[in-house]
């Protein structure tokens, strides 16, 4: 049986580029019947950066509940929180001392992230964050990892650090892949089309979230940025505002990037903002009217991830003993 990991922080408010990025192609998966699917709020990687500490429970649960309205099942997945299950961290420090201190001085992210906070307020965490997240997609034996293009280095960096435990120990660790939709793996900032839409984007108006009311989504549509011109194209070097929007709409539709581009040509930005809207708010709606009958819910949700903790320990245990006999840890 194959399996598929993957995880989203707890960092913040999700947003539509979460979604379509991970969650959607998640929920499309879901229906192979031959492969396991376990899925992490993973909120040990959240505290690389400080969170206040009520806030960050309270979002572990809203995550879940977006998981669920957004299609994610409980019958066909594993669902848990990722420090419920105290492997994790363990094997993550095994995987630090196979790590060689020069890959994780490579990370972007690390780098982007130590640049905002500045030095003196990034911590070791942040630096060591892709160990843990190898040790997360290690311990399940897992083939593939649905996730954004921003996830890419830090898959293969795992792939890295299997190897290199393989070769030094046994050869215990699956080398999984990355599972990317290329055209929607970087949806974009509606207010800077040249950033990335983040949880961590302080501006509103720059990420449409599950949560969004209708006219809130409407409006954040209304008010993203376009290009010079006027031609409705997908061309993300010469048009990349429009070529954002396109993909959210075609993500959002099922329709292709060129019959859009066929439809709209000769037609102005704003009918396409507004068509674009109607079909965003079409699809967040549902989403967001079952977060919030689920969300009111807080015993179901909890009781579902502990359940989800035990289904995942019983698998990544198995593996933990499999280090401990590689290593020659414990008597
Ligand atoms: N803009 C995006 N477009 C496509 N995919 C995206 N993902 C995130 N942003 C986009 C994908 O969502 C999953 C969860 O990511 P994460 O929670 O691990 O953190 P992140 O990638 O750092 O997400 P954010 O939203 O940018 O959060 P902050 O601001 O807290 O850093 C991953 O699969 C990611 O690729």
């Amino acid at each position: 049986m194959k399996a598929i990991f993957s995880g989203i922080q707890p960092s913040g408010d999700l947003h539509i580029g979460n979604y379509i990025g991970a969650i959607q192609q998640w929920v499309s998966l879901q229906n192979q019947e031959s492969h396991r699917f376990i899925f992490s709020i993973v909120d040990l990687h959240a505290i690389t950066v400080y969170q206040d500490p009520e806030i960050l429970s309270k979002r572990t649960l809203e995550v879940t509940a977006i998981y669920l309205a957004s299609g994610i099942d409980p019958k066909k997945s594993i669902i848990f929180v990722q420090s419920d299950n105290p492997d994790h961290t363990y094997c993550a420090w095994v995987l630090n001392c196979v790590t060689n201190f020069g890959w994780l001085t490579r990370m972007t992210q690390f780098k982007d992230k130590s640049l905002k906070q500045g030095r003196a307020n990034t911590s070791a965490g942040l630096f060591n964050y892709p160990v843990l997240m190898a040790a997360d997609i290690l311990l399940y034996d897992t083939d593939l990892v649905p996730v954004g293009e921003d996830q890419i280095q830090h898959v293969e960096l795992t792939r890295d650090i299997a190897k290199k435990f393989n070769q030094v120990y046994k050869p215990i660790f699956k080398v999984p892949e990355a599972l990317i939709d290329k055209k929607s793996a970087r949806i974009m900032s509606l207010q800077n089309p040249l950033s990335k839409m983040s949880k961590s984007e302080v501006d509103p108006k720059a990420k449409i979230n599950l949560t969004d009311s209708d006219s809130e989504i409407v409006e954040k549509i209304r008010k993203a940025v376009t290009d010079s011109g006027n031609e409705i194209i997908y061309d993300p070097k010469a048009k990349p505002a429009i070529s954002n929007l396109l993909v959210i709409f075609s993500k959002f539709s099922g329709r292709s990037i060129s019959d859009l581009q066929d439809y709209y040509k000769g037609k102005k930005y704003s009918e396409f903002k507004e068509d674009l809207a109607e079909v965003v708010v079409e699809n967040i709606r549902p989403i967001r009217e079952r977060y919030f009958e689920l969300i009111d819910n807080k015993d179901y949700l909890i009781d579902l991830l502990k359940k989800g903790a035990e289904k995942a320990f019983e698998i990544s245990h198995k593996k933990v003993l499999e280090i401990n006999s590689a290593v020659g840890l414990g008597i």
